[in-house]
């Protein structure tokens, strides 16, 4: 069906194949008798990219003739995946591409394989603003997005003896055919040195290190509007200068190696995932990218046409209109320095007074809060900041001072609030609270699911929401509907194409015309054929890749996240461990064959969610190898998952695992590719699940456990006792005995001793015991549902059907019109 969208014909296949025949020998320097399907990939790349350059020019022209509201998304994390597919796709040359490639003997699939993935993002929040970028160039917005560019992005896990390692992803060893470096750009970044009082009362930052960042873009393209936005990624160069005293002195080879220390900025993508870690590199890290993006961005928005006579460019002198030009969204408060670093730029350089900056500032920035995990929340120290960013911390300070004497004037004599309300915290160490100085310094805070929303209103920044009602919005995520559903899964999109047409791509909404189709017989055999044929497909990859059988006919049960706690994993292996046992108590049983697929990586200093790790493989192992259990159980855990693995493998879900305690969860968007695709979800009332209930109803998702209320009233009352539950519940005593006892580590009995105390003696802080007994009913309940292929199928068209809340086109054009108040600027087709 991409065929019918395309214009595949002869004379275009002969320009694809000349452009790749000219890249191979004058860009790559190869010819067919030498070339390796690497050189193959990248000629190939070349070839699109070719295509994409002339509505790249013509969209960013376009944007400097128009001088529209900007909106600038500034994130540590974009976990694009890779790009090749996706840029077909959205050029609307895929079919063109792989024909052309077909006629000189080359499959276009196994090229497409080679990509390495650009892994620059941990988990959901980088994975949201790669599929923000998505929606806002096809929704033709004026956007960019601002980031790293880190040489290792997350890193790769290897499956040692059931353990997790890490192993380095070098993921630009072969080059980046999607990058281009702007070396005329370049922006210099200062760190350290002191702040100096002029005689005119201004400040002055002297005697700072230097470091220079490099930007390198990547274009965006939307699907098939000719707009094609940018993602300007930073590069941490050391200036040729560095440290010329070395130099001077004669140590030349110490300053060579010296430069290093700048470089080091942008080496490596922390990898934690919903945890802060207070170290000064990531410091630098977030430090260097607002600091280089608000450049940018201020370069940018004097360099403009003011007036139509002049023909070259004037510059603007007045910042009034900035609030009017730019909008800043800041991916959680990892960019939260992006306040006083705008607040340095406009007082310091561009000598604006402090109120006049102070408006510019609010009126600019919005926040998006994607947590509300304490161990999450960013709270650097007083010392280092004023050590590295002395400037910022005397700004920050004075924020604080003005911002406490307006609580104070509005809640008189109310000191607690006042302590509560503070950007700076007196712990054990002086440190500034990251939200806090968010939420003042922003004119709008969302979170990322109604729920989530609420609580953070009613609970994380309850004093703010008194303060600030108006500045509180909930923008529930969404997932692009592109890279999630026709890119992912070609049986699934060409049946709906088939039936409806191909509006859906960007309008999802249009989905819901295929819930009459439940009623057609032909339909719904020919949507139960499109899910065998992705697991087919799966089984035959875990075959070549991982060595296992799997059965296709099997439910595949599937829990693919980062591993954490919150997300209970732990929770899944008891459901594991129960069945396995009903199977070894009665083998002659009758049970509905599960595959069982867990993938996720763990923060490499995370010691829980690596034991977490290890339980499952060596569940595993168990599971896997006992003739009784004859295939009716099989349990994978998926290694290095990643979003070009999730591609793969969320199409031929059967059962969607969404399991999180109720209010932790921000929102989740793995759950929204799940449903898309036509998978079922066991999941709790948390994030973006409560939202999916909302619109499939009670009968087309298997909801358990406790509600947020409960869990609140829960710990509010003190009085969980997880061994209660142990006790009461013959089936989780025996599985928590089993594993406490070694039968799944018969090496080391006491392995999972420390993993089972979490929950056993340290108070079970994500209520596992307590959820266990109805997770078990509804696993139960599902189990028994599957064996009816006909209504399981059903309600998967059902969740298919109502899916179409969940693109992040929506969330864009709500964050459009509600935050950022940008409007579209389309652009012609290039001639
Ligand atoms: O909003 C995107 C994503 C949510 O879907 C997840 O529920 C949430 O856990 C994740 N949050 C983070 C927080 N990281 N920090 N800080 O990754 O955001």
């Amino acid at each position: 069906f991409l065929d019918a969208l395309e214009d595949v014909t002869e004379e275009n296949m002969k320009a694809i194949r000349d452009l790749f025949n000219r890249h191979l020998h004058c860009t790559l320097a190869k010819d067919v008798t030498v070339a390796t399907d690497r050189d193959y990939y990248v000629a190939l790349s070349y070839t699109v990219r070719d295509h994409v350059m002339a509505g790249w020019y013509k969209t960013q022209k376009e944007y400097y003739r128009k001088d529209p509201k900007r909106v600038y998304y500034l994130s540590m994390e974009f976990y694009m995946g890779r790009s090749l597919t996706n840029t077909m796709i959205n050029l609307g040359l895929r079919s063109l591409c792989k024909k052309s490639l077909y006629e000189m003997g080359l499959n276009m699939e196994d090229l497409e394989e080679i990509e390495m993935d650009a892994g620059l993002g941990n988990g959901g929040l980088g994975r949201l603003a790669a599929c923000f970028l998505d929606s806002m160039a096809t929704l033709s917005l004026p956007a960019y997005g601002y980031g790293l560019r880190y040489e290792y992005g997350i890193f790769e896990q290897k499956i040692k003896d059931g353990f997790q390692q890490e192993v380095p992803d070098d993921w630009l060893k072969f080059g980046n055919p999607w990058e281009v470096p702007r070396p005329e750009y370049i922006i210099k970044i200062k760190f350290g040195g002191d702040v100096k009082w002029l005689d005119d009362g201004k400040f002055s930052w002297e005697d700072a290190n230097v470091v220079l960042a490099v930007p390198y873009d990547t274009p965006i393209p939307g699907y098939r509007n000719n707009t094609v936005n940018t993602l300007r990624l930073w590069c941490a160069r050391s200036p040729n200068s560095f440290d010329l005293s070395y130099f001077n002195h004669g140590n030349y080879i110490k300053a060579v190696l010296d430069r290093n220390a700048a470089e080091n900025i942008t080496r490596v993508l922390y990898p934690n995932d919903n945890f802060f870690e207070g170290k000064e590199l990531r410091l630098k890290q977030e430090y260097f990218l607002v600091s280089a993006t608000l450049q940018d961005i201020i370069r940018r928005y004097k360099h403009v046409r003011t007036s139509v006579r002049t023909k070259g460019p004037l510059e603007r002198t007045s910042f009034e209109d900035f609030p009017r030009k730019a909008a800043i969204q800041l991916n959680d408060t990892h960019p939260a320095l992006a306040i006083p670093e705008l607040m340095r730029l406009l007082i310091d350089h561009e000598k604006l007074g402090w109120d006049e900056a102070w408006d510019i500032c609010t009126r600019t920035f919005s926040y998006t809060n994607h947590t509300i995990l304490p161990e999450a929340l960013e709270r650097w120290s007083v010392a280092l900041l004023e050590r590295l960013l002395p400037r910022h911390l005397m700004i920050i300070y004075e924020i604080n001072r003005r911002h406490l004497d307006h609580v104070i004037t509005l809640f008189p004599g109310d000191l607690d609030r006042r302590t509560r309300m503070s950007l700076i915290e007196h712990g054990s160490e002086k440190v500034v609270n990251m939200a806090h100085l968010c939420l003042v310094g922003s004119h709008a805070i969302n979170g990322v699911a109604e729920i989530h929303s609420n609580i953070l209103k009613r609970e994380t920044f309850r004093d703010w929401h008194e303060l600030w009602p108006e500045k509180f919005q909930n923008k529930t995520n969404g997932i692009t509907p592109r890279r999630w559903l026709l890119q992912c899964n070609p049986p699934l999109s060409n049946l709906i194409i088939e039936h409806i047409g191909e509006e859906w791509v960007t309008d999802l909404d249009q989905l819901t015309r295929l819930e009459p189709l439940t009623e057609d017989e032909t339909f719904v055999q020919n949507f139960i054929a499109a899910k065998k044929k992705n697991k087919v497909r799966v089984a035959a990859m875990l075959r070549r890749d991982y060595g296992v059988e799997v059965n296709p006919s099997s439910m595949f049960d599937i829990h693919v996240k980062r591993i954490h706690e919150y997300k209970r994993q732990l929770l899944n292996v008891l459901h594991i461990v129960t069945l396995y046992n009903r199977i070894k108590d009665n083998p002659r049983g009758d049970f509905t064959a599960r595959t069982v697929i867990i993938g996720g990586k763990a923060a490499p200093g995370y010691y829980n969610a690596k034991m977490i790790i290890k339980l499952i493989t060596s569940v595993a192992d168990v599971v896997n190898t006992d003739p009784d259990v004859c295939g009716r159980l099989k349990v994978i855990f998926l290694e290095n998952y990643r979003v070009s693995l999730a591609e793969k493998i969320i199409p031929a879900c059967d059962l969607s695992q969404q399991i999180s305690l109720a209010g932790t969860e921000a929102s989740g968007t793995g759950n929204m590719k799940f449903m898309i695709n036509g998978a079922l979800t066991i999941g709790t009332l948390d994030g973006a699940n409560v939202e999916m209930h909302e619109r499939v109803g009670d009968d087309n998702i298997y909801i358990f456990g406790m509600r947020v209320n409960e869990v609140e009233e829960l710990k509010a009352a003190g009085t969980y006792n997880p061994l209660d539950y142990y006790n009461a519940n013959p089936e989780l005593r025996r599985a928590i005995d089993m594993i406490h006892g070694g039968y799944f580590s018969p090496d080391s009995k006491g392995r999972f001793h420390d993993l089972l105390d979490t929950l056993m003696k340290h108070g079970d802080r994500f209520c596992l015991l307590k959820d266990y007994e109805d997770y078990m009913r509804v696993q139960d309940q599902l189990g028994r549902d599957f064996q009816d292929s006909v209504s399981w199928a059903k309600k998967c068209i059902i969740n298919v059907a109502n899916g179409g809340f969940f693109s992040s086109d929506r969330t864009i054009a709500q964050y459009t019109k509600d935050i950022w108040r940008a409007f579209p600027v389309l652009v012609d087709p290039v001639v």
